[in-house]
């Protein structure tokens, strides 16, 4: 079978009542997921493209970039038409508004090591309306780093500058505190992640992050993030800030 023909036939086969009930599992649920969305070999050249750059990064954590990741076999995903118009039919279901091109804030993040601990736990709102994640790497045993969510809990914000006040609220360290809590006590939608399927939400308006693993272990997930509702404001400029 050649490379990701699995999930370019299921994309390019999607009709717009298909793509509508994705939608309603997103709001519904918090996530819609897709068990296979990547063959077994897909996921081989990707597993073997994280390996490599984990051991160029000495073992530790590393977060790669769209730039980052030619030859991974996630950049010709990217380049997918049917994969693409998945994101801009999505937006126009979810948001009811024309959609902007698609253009990905795409991230591989391999968490390993003792940095493993920095990067987990740490709940956030994207910066981005609607993401997608494909676990490529997920440990077997041990702990596995399950995705936690607490889905649509804001609307996108009509200014920057609420959107900011969400997140300076959220980064706090008391209120990541309770988050915590409220996860181990079982209060936080958790997802066990399976490798090669697809999951997506919004991200932009759902709380989430992921559990941490064990330093020996492994996670790696492919983050496709779309459309930033506040890319073309004055004050996101001046701060500075993605
Ligand atoms: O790796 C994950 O499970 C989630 C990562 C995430 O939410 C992000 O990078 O924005
Ligand atoms: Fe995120």
């Amino acid at each position: 079978m050649s490379f990701l023909s699995n999930a370019n036939t299921w994309l390019s086969n999607l009709s717009d009542s298909a793509v509508r009930d994705i939608a309603t599992r997103i709001n519904e649920d918090g996530i819609f997921w897709l068990p296979d969305f990547l063959a077994t070999d897909d996921l081989q050249k990707m597993r073997e493209f994280v390996a490599e750059a984990i051991a160029r990064g000495g073992h530790q954590s590393v977060s790669l970039r769209s730039d980052e990741l030619d030859g991974s076999g996630l950049d010709e995903l990217a380049g997918s038409k049917p994969f693409r118009d998945l994101f801009s039919r999505l937006y126009l279901v979810g948001t009811g508004q024309p959609a902007p091109v698609v253009k990905f804030h795409q991230i591989l993040r391999c968490l390993t090591g003792e940095s493993v601990a920095k990067h987990s736990l740490m709940f956030h709102y994207d910066s981005y309306i609607l993401t997608a994640l494909i676990p490529v790497e997920i440990p077997a045993t041990g702990k596995r780093g399950d995705f936690l969510i607490i889905p649509n809990t804001r609307q996108i914000r009509s200014n920057y500058v609420f959107n900011l006040a969400d997140k300076v609220v959220l980064d706090n360290a008391l209120v990541q505190r309770v988050l915590r809590a409220r996860a181990s006590n079982g209060k936080v939608k958790r997802v066990s992640m399976q490798p090669g399927a697809l999951y997506l939400f919004w991200g932009y308006r759902s709380i989430h992050t992921n559990e941490p693993v064990d330093e020996g272990a492994v996670r790696a997930t492919a983050l496709y993030h779309y459309a930033d509702p506040h890319a073309d404001s004055f004050v996101k400029r001046q701060l500075g800030r993605r």
